[in-house]
């Protein structure tokens, strides 16, 4: 099975995961957090973090959000994971790097994180703040690279923030660098259904486009 949800930050928002474990899920079963997993953040917590995602008892693979330290994300060897380049944080934690495609259970799903801190102003760079948060050319080179193989065609996307058109005119937040590379992305690639995060609440925008936040959606086979 294939779960989908958004932000968990840490162990801030880690609760709702909890169902998870109800269901009795095993290492074959898929999570995918749209961003802000929060599981990289500080040396002094990782631990203590990554035993809470361990303990869920799936194989977690998360796009970075904006509030991710990218420097210990990076520490992390990269390996081949689902015809996807990811860093393995731990035996079945993944990060997956932006523009990458990965196949689970036999549907691709575009990933791209990334976003921008609206409160950056306000954070420490390297402590709190890492400037690797924004989606560069180079991601969307490297996402472009890869639908180029599959014909610009893929089942899913998944991504942190969203396309400018849908941040401006469902959510009304200001569109910004990471938005309009979405708005891009969205203008070449072909797909069932777009699940993002960031925006920290749960709320199906059109037939093709859903922000999530506690909410967990489960891909099943006919979907
Ligand atoms: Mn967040």
């Amino acid at each position: 099975m294939i779960y989908i949800t958004g932000d968990t930050h840490g162990d801030i928002d880690y609760k709702k995961l909890l169902v998870l474990k109800d269901k009795n899920v095993s290492f074959d079963d898929y999570l995918i957090i749209c961003g802000d997993a929060g599981i990289c953040w500080s040396i002094d917590c990782l631990e203590y973090r990554l035993s809470l995602y361990r303990d869920i008892g799936c194989t977690i693979i998360f796009v970075d959000g904006n509030h991710e330290n990218f420097e210990m994300i990076n520490e992390f060897p990269l390996v081949e994971y689902k015809g996807a380049v990811m860093h393995q944080i731990d035996e079945h934690i993944f990060h997956v790097m932006r523009g990458e495609i990965m196949t689970l259970e036999n549907k691709t799903f575009l990933c791209i994180g990334g976003a921008v801190s609206i409160d950056k102003m306000y954070r420490i760079p390297h402590i709190s703040w890492w400037k690797e948060e924004e989606i560069t050319f180079h991601d969307i080179d490297n996402a472009l690279n890869n639908l180029e193989k599959v014909n610009n065609k893929v089942d899913y996307v998944i991504t942190h923030c969203c396309d400018t058109i849908t941040v401006t005119n469902s959510f009304y937040f200001r569109r910004d660098i990471c938005t309009d590379q979405l708005n891009f992305v969205d203008k070449v690639v072909e797909y069932k259904h777009w699940y993002f995060g960031h925006y920290h609440f749960d709320r199906k925008i059109s037939e093709k486009k859903t922000c999530l936040y506690n909410e967990i959606v489960c891909i099943s086979e006919n979907m």
